[in-house]
């Protein structure tokens, strides 16, 4: 076998030994990051938010499979350059080479949100047993030439067995170690507290009569999500501790338990993301338990000249709203969601929620920290991206069935959906097809106006190919508007539309 293609298969070899005892050795400590991960999130922190918005337009939920696809890669092919390197003796040049790879990753996990000096312990151990890797296959080739003259194909390929096996061992090991089977163990063990007066259950969901129409709560498991973090943070509650600080007279510190010792509410509440598309998935109705978020506040006593609260996850995303916001409507630090323990995907141990603002601008899942600030002097997250400081979800409605582009049989067809404006509510909903009148929709009973109502209506339709709009009215009286608006830098607006073909 020539030396070029031995070095190549040696440094993706050692390499890939690498990543995996760094991948190993990240699980050790719940606030290291294995370098792949700390790589992709300083990618995520850094690359223009145009780039972001094309990869995940391509990718869609795979967006981050795809970044830590290429992130393996780029490493890989630079492995093939210093392997090449060393097999051909020139050994400075695949250390230095490999020491700028731990340099960088280095740097990488030194901004992770919760990081320390020791945070570099995952990317120096990958980088030891790259070196490692790299020098013992050399050592194997230098012996084989020694006895036979070349390294027999044998040779190489029960090398690259047994180091595969190592490494698959060592990410099997990781995983059976990770933090993410306790977290998962210790929600499972959380009995949520109860609240002092349990909300009525709603009436019966139009839903269950009506194919296609969204369900009153959205399960857990369908809710959208939207991240930053690359990988979902598995806080575990037994180190976790919420503290509220900054412009306050009285900072505060509660444990988990101490947290959810206190009188806790409940909230059916819709969230829904700034990003959006009219028609599009991203929102969600929940029944939600949490801490009132007015009385851990007034209890902080926050300084006259404090205006805005800022919401701090342990992955680093921040999200500030109007301190003003607090006027009764409910916020809460959210500890359950439709009856379950908050899912780990959804903010575990405990996120905000606020009625009737967008989720970047006040959601902040995995919460550790709220601070009382000024609007003068810190930013969200999403802020100095481009996107608008103070943002309330706006009036939207969308056509759930029949889908857009369906082909259905003449007859009676219901046309249903659901129309979103928290807190205001919604009090009309109508429905046009073709160049017919706008006609008033049903509408389904809710108990609070901080969630979405379901709408539906009969429509007699005939052979044809027709257009169909739906656009909603607020309680404060606001006619969802037609002009088009795109989803920067304040949220989406315009009318959802659909189109069908009847057939006979
Ligand atoms: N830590 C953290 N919290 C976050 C976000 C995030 O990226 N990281 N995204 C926010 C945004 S943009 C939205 S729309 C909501 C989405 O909440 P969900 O994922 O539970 O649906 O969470 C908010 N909270
Ligand atoms: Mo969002």
């Amino acid at each position: 076998m020539s030396s070029k293609r031995l070095g190549s298969i040696f440094g993706a070899l050692a390499v890939l030994a690498g990543l995996a005892t760094g991948d190993l050795v990240a699980t050790f400590n719940s606030s290291w990051s294995s370098p792949v991960i700390s790589l992709g999130n300083r990618v995520i922190d850094y690359a223009p938010s145009i780039v972001k918005r094309y990869v995940i337009q391509i990718f869609g939920l795979y967006d981050k499979v795809f970044l830590v696809s290429l992130i393996i890669l780029i490493v890989v092919a630079i492995s093939i350059f210093f392997g090449r390197a060393f097999a051909a003796g020139r050994e400075k040049t695949a250390y230095l080479t490999i020491a700028a790879m731990v340099a960088a990753s280095g740097v990488a996990a030194l901004f992770d949100a919760q990081a320390n000096l020791t945070s570099l312990a995952p990317t120096l151990v990958s980088g030891g047993t790259t070196i490692y890797v790299l020098r013992w296959l050399g050592g194997k080739k230098k012996e084989s030439e020694l006895a036979e003259g070349s390294l027999s194909r044998r040779e190489l390929l029960r090398a690259a067995a047994i180091l595969g096996a190592v490494s698959i061992s060592a990410s099997a090991l990781g995983k059976a170690l990770n933090q993410k089977t306790t977290v998962a163990r210790e929600r499972i063990a959380i009995a949520l507290p109860k609240p002092l007066k349990f909300l009525a259950k709603p009436p019966a969901d139009p839903a269950l009569k009506i194919a296609g129409l969204s369900p009153f709560f959205t399960p857990n498991k369908d809710f959208y999500r939207i991240d930053t973090a690359l990988s979902v943070p598995n806080l575990s509650v037994d180190d976790w501790t919420l503290e509220i600080v900054g412009m306050v007279k009285n900072p505060l510190r509660f444990t988990y338990a101490q947290l959810i010792a206190r009188p806790v509410f409940e909230l059916d509440d819709t969230i829904a993301c700034v990003s959006n598309e009219v028609g599009g998935p991203l929102v969600g109705n929940a029944r939600w338990l949490g801490v009132r978020l007015d009385d851990l506040i007034r209890e902080a006593q926050p300084t006259a000249d404090s205006d805005q609260i800022m919401g701090y996850s342990h992955d680093g995303f921040t999200a500030g709203f109007p301190l003003a916001t607090l006027d009764g409507r409910d916020a809460m630090i959210a500890i359950g969601m439709n009856g379950e323990v908050l899912p780990t995907e959804h903010g575990f141990p405990a996120r905000i929620i606020v009625p009737g603002l967008y989720g970047y601008v006040s959601a902040t899942k995995w919460l550790v920290r709220i601070e009382l600030t000024r609007f003068d002097k810190k930013q969200g997250f999403w802020i100095s991206r481009g996107w608008s400081e103070r943002a309330p979800i706006k009036t939207q409605s969308r056509i759930d069935t029949p889908a857009t582009g369906s082909e259905i049989t003449a007859g009676t067809v219901a046309i249903a959906g659901v129309a979103w404006a928290p807190t205001r509510g919604i009090s009309k909903v109508e429905v046009r097809v073709g160049s017919g009148p706008w006609r008033v929709a049903n509408l389904g009973e809710v108990i609070a106006d901080t969630t979405w109502r379901q709408w539906w209506i009969d429509w007699n339709a005939s052979a044809g190919d027709y257009i169909i709009a739906v656009r909603a009215s607020d309680g404060d009286g606001n006619v969802q508007s037609e002009q088009y608006v795109s989803i920067e830098p304040n949220g989406a607006e315009g009318w959802h539309s659909i189109k069908v073909r009847v057939l006979v």
